[in-house]
């Protein structure tokens, strides 16, 4: 990825919203100075249907539209702070700063991932070349648990970026919203279902939408839902932490080859309307069926492309089956979903609670062992500035065991 080619593919209205931003610094409303900072942090989120496979020619551009329920318990928390601004003799090459990136309080510099430095070159270098940023960011959650760190992590980079160009006070809140998910969605695709400021449980992130009346490539939209969906429990079973071989980036550009690929594609636009509709209703069989259906019908693209990515391993696809074959002989309200993992994610009502309890313990028969659950006992939506980043600690004690 070259800066012509983020240029070049950036929507119209992105690139609007960015000159709006360098005329606010030309015009000294907004300011940025050595030491100021900016922070953020961002809830996950799961698909129900999932975002598989990316169009080639065009920028982080999905080949389907998604829907997501989200994490709001499992969170990053990224601070951004300039430095090397106005240093006397900046000229000297000592003195020159480059971007640097520290992750969950370990005090080696990580390498910037060239998406990031990319993005911090097109939104902040254009109006202030002699800077850099130090950005830190750390996860309320384990990393390879199965819940996308990179849909948090990229939300809350760029919600801390908007802190710090104090986008809240200069932007409605469409255009913000708009400026935050097409960022966050050039940083990693799932991260532009994780940028709505209040809580909100199910997004969509669209394709060939508009905004304004102008052809979009894409637009997020928190949906409406019937109430008793905040009733919704979410639990990850961790069966292995294993890193996987394939990442899911990677796995993207391989989900075309499929010849599965353009039957699921074909069918998950009715699927969302469907989908769409079972929310408002709160049909929970409607939402639970297509939820399983898409989960094994992506891991199927995934498992046939041209390079086979094979994250459904036989320990998961045994606790699968066994969690339905309990669930129907129960009628227990609850239904099953995965990442591009072996990880399982649980969604139950609460009239659930003690079947999952005892699935669990039929679970760890299986596995001869304790198993690692996750619970996400939270909800929020994006917070820009310094309020919840302070809360940390206190989010940490918000995620439980099942
Ligand atoms: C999703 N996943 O809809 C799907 C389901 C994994 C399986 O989006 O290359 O990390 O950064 O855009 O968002 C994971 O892929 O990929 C993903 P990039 P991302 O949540």
């Amino acid at each position: 990825m070259n800066n012509e080619l983020l240029y070049s593919d950036l929507p119209p209205k992105l690139i609007e919203l960015n000159q709006i931003i360098y005329q606010l610094i030309a015009s000294k409303k907004v300011f940025l100075q050595n030491g100021d900072i900016g922070f953020s942090s961002a809830p996950s989120n799961i698909a129900l249907l999932k975002y598989w496979g990316k169009d080639k020619n065009k920028l982080q551009f999905p080949l389907n539209s998604s829907l997501s329920f989200t994490l709001g318990g499992f969170r990053a928390f990224t601070k951004v702070k300039i430095q090397g601004r106005m240093l006397p003799n900046k000229d000297k090459q000592e003195n020159f700063f480059h971007n640097k990136l520290f992750l969950n309080n370990n005090k080696k510099e990580q390498n910037l991932p060239l998406k990031m430095q990319k993005i911090l070159t097109t939104i902040l270098l254009p109006c202030f070349p002699d800077i850099a940023v130090e950005i830190s960011s750390y996860n309320n959650f384990p990393t390879a648990c199965g819940i996308a760190s990179s849909a948090a992590g990229y939300a809350a980079l760029i919600g801390a970026l908007a802190d710090l160009l104090q986008l809240e006070k200069h932007f409605s809140p469409d255009d913000l919203l708009f400026w935050l998910s097409e960022w966050a969605r050039i940083g990693s695709g799932s991260a532009t279902r994780s940028v709505f400021p209040k809580e909100q449980l199910f997004v969509k992130w669209n394709i060939n939408d508009q905004y304004n009346n102008c052809l979009t490539f894409s637009a997020t939209k928190a949906l409406n839902y019937h109430p008793n969906w905040h009733e919704l429990q979410h639990t990850v079973f961790i069966l292995s932490t294993t890193e996987k071989n394939i990442s899911s980036s990677e796995g993207h550009k391989f989900a075309p080859s499929s010849p599965f690929h353009a039957i699921r594609v074909a069918g998950l636009e009715h699927k969302m309307t469907l989908m769409e509709k079972a929310l408002v209703n709160f049909d929970f069989d409607t939402v639970k069926t297509l939820t399983e259906e898409d989960a094994l019908s992506m891991h199927s693209v995934m498992q046939t492309g041209s390079t086979p990515a094979c994250y459904l391993t036989a320990e998961t696809a045994q606790i699968i089956s066994l969690f339905i074959k309990l669930r129907n002989i129960h009628n227990a309200e609850a239904f099953w979903t995965l990442d591009a993992g072996p990880n399982i994610h649980f969604l139950y009502m609460p009239s659930a609670s003690e079947f999952m309890q005892q699935f669990l313990i039929e679970c760890e028969k299986i596995k001869k062992t304790t198993l690692e659950t996750l619970k996400n006992n939270y909800c929020e939506g994006l917070v820009i500035g310094k309020k919840h980043y302070l809360d940390l600690e206190m989010h940490k004690q918000l995620i439980g065991k099942l």
